[in-house]
């Protein structure tokens, strides 16, 4: 199976990156992370990007903050999918890093997550996985269904509580 890469501007995103790196591991998909940044090491971010599919990679998360560039700068080096996760700063609240993931210009994609949207960011590189990987499309098919039923558990309980 391909990998997911999993690449964070600074180790101050960890915290909300885990939530992308524990939701992997739940479906059991092989990924590697890194501490690359767009202007603090340019080079090796530049080098992670151009070597992915070569390497085995499959789709990568960029997780950044502030003047998040990061995603769209390893786009720029690969054709891989780029999945970017603006990381919420303190000062701004991540609206900085949402718009700066998000406003791509043309040709250049990526494919933006909610500011902190760590789980959509694993949950959608294992969509792109699944497209050749019937296994883990099965998996998250039912992980789909199951998150349904628990709604609907959540209406049954609130409806026998309310609506007597
Ligand atoms: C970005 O700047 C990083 O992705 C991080 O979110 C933010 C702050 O980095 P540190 O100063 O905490 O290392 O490059």
């Amino acid at each position: 199976m391909k990998k997911i890469g999993i690449i964070m501007g600074s180790d101050s995103d960890l915290p909300i990156v885990e939530k992308a790196i524990d939701t992997l591991k739940e479906y059991q998909v092989p990924f590697e992370v890194h501490v690359y940044s767009a202007h603090r090491t340019p080079a090796q971010a530049r080098a992670f990007a151009e070597n992915a599919r070569a390497n085995g990679f499959g789709a990568i998360i960029a997780a950044a903050g502030k003047a998040a560039h990061l995603a769209g700068a390893l786009a720029a080096c690969t054709t891989l999918p780029v999945i970017g996760l603006p990381i919420k700063s303190s000062t701004l609240d991540g609206i900085d890093a949402l718009l700066s993931t998000v406003q791509m210009p043309s040709g250049i994609p990526v494919a933006t997550v909610a500011i902190d949207g760590a789980v959509n960011a694993a949950l959608l590189s294992l969509e792109i996985l699944s497209v050749s990987e019937p296994e883990l499309a099965d998996k998250l098919e039912k992980a789909r269904k199951a998150g349904t039923e628990k709604v609907l558990a959540k209406d049954r309980e609130l409806s026998a509580t309310y609506n007597v």
